[in-house]
């Protein structure tokens, strides 16, 4: 999975501490860095905010945000 974020970003720190806490790696995509990544978020979703999980799917990747449903659905999957 990839996590689409911002360094300094107190969501996306939550996120991060949440999935390294739970044992779960994730790609990390800074947007700050990569402005095709910044452009396919305000396409797909309308607007560029992060933290936004990328989970893979038959059709590509869907998109996950909100800081506490991407920190909830690791929690999950740790679980599981
Ligand atoms: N409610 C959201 C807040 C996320 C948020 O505000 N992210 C900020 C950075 S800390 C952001 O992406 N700002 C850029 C923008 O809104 O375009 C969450 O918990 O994930």
């Amino acid at each position: 999975m990839t996590l689409y974020h911002l360094e300094y970003c107190p969501f996306c720190i939550d996120v991060r501490r949440s999935a390294e806490s739970l044992g779960i790696e994730l790609q990390l995509v800074d947007i700050g860095r990569d402005p095709k990544a910044r452009a396919m978020l305000m396409e797909r979703r309308g607007r560029g905010t992060v933290p936004v999980l990328g989970i893979p799917s038959d059709d590509g990747e869907s998109l996950m945000g909100e800081s506490r449903d991407i920190i909830e659905y690791l929690r999950g999957l740790a679980a599981a």
